[in-house]
């Protein structure tokens, strides 16, 4: 994709003939391989698979966060209360961990208003959805272990289900080579400067984690050491990032400390404070895989629009 995608590419005056295109035909033909493959392979080692929630009284408050660009975080009025609509599970997820679901990941809508001039990354929806998954008592290697087995099983179903299609849409499939790379963040940032993500993504032709990145209060941080235990996927050929997560904080007072440290509102986070004061929280790591940006690199596609049905893309609001 290396290049920012001009915007005409992505007129969505009309939904419907976009819609009925054979190309996107193919390419959500893949989309829906892709699902398969990735659902079948978290099924296979074990994974309980549960249903998204789309309202709740707290969600994920993106914030500190170094890339976010989120300009409004919705909310509506259910039953005389206020609800905010979902920008990541993460915080239902650490309650399913402690309430004895050990493995278990959620197709999650994520709603995220992220400003207008995100259109043109190409790489940006207003609405997309993760594979938001969770493991109990996991480390930060157990993670990259699992994810790098699931890419590859992902590649090797759409090589055998998809060859046709993907000959169609110019995409070749690459063949990857696990373990993946491992980078701090500093030292991305030392040798490309703050749009590290893009420029090591143009110049990298494996997928390579990054770790240990300053962000919200949930992701696990060694204060002594300085150190952040979480990681993002960060895709080649200017695809960017696909996947982030964490080891994950459990204990109140570093819960506590941190959310005061960083300015995030403890009221909002009432319940899920009590928990973790009753010291119902446990350890553990996990990860949420963007599916659209996933799919945008298996088809070798340009714009995030292409391989949504409906796009969802900053400042552009379709009839349906
Ligand atoms: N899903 C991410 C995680 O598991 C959180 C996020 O999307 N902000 O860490």
């Amino acid at each position: 994709m290396k290049t920012q995608v001009l915007l005409e590419n992505i007129q969505v005056s009309d939904l419907f003939e976009s819609l009925s295109s054979a190309q996107k035909r193919l390419v959500l033909h893949v989309f829906s391989e892709t699902l398969r493959a990735l659902t079948s392979s978290f099924l296979r080692r074990g994974f309980t698979w549960l249903l998204p929630v789309v309202t709740s009284k707290a969600t994920d408050p993106l914030w500190p966060d170094p890339v976010a660009s989120i300009e409004a975080r919705p909310e509506l009025e259910l039953y005389g209360e206020r609800v905010r609509l979902t920008q990541s599970m993460i915080l239902h997820k650490q309650l399913l961990v402690a309430a004895g679901y050990e493995k278990v990941f959620v197709l999650s809508p994520n709603v995220r208003v992220e400003r207008r001039d995100r259109a043109k990354t190409g790489r940006h929806a207003y609405e997309f959805t993760q594979l938001d998954f969770e493991v109990k008592g996991a480390k930060r290697e157990d993670i990259f272990r699992l994810v790098e087995g699931v890419l590859s099983e992902v590649v090797e179903h759409l090589e055998e289900c998809c060859e046709k299609q993907l000959l169609e849409l110019g995409a070749e499939l690459e063949k990857f080579r696990a373990p993946f790379k491992v980078y701090r963040m500093k030292e991305l940032e030392e040798k490309y400067g703050p749009d590290w993500e893009t420029l090591a993504s143009i110049e990298s032709s494996e997928p390579f984690w990054v770790t240990d990145i300053p962000r919200e209060f949930y992701d696990y941080e060694d204060l002594e050491r300085g150190e952040w235990h979480n990681y993002d996927l960060i895709l080649p050929e200017g695809y960017g990032e696909v996947l982030s997560g964490a080891e994950r904080e459990w204990q109140y007072d570093k819960i506590a400390y941190k959310m005061r440290r960083d300015g995030v509102s403890m009221d909002s986070y009432r319940y899920y404070l009590e928990l973790a004061k009753r010291g119902v929280l446990v350890p553990s790591a996990g990860a949420g895989i963007g599916v659209e940006r996933l799919v945008l690199w298996l088809t070798k596609r340009s714009h995030i629009a292409e391989v949504q049905p409906f796009p969802r893309i900053p400042g552009i609001v379709t009839p349906l």
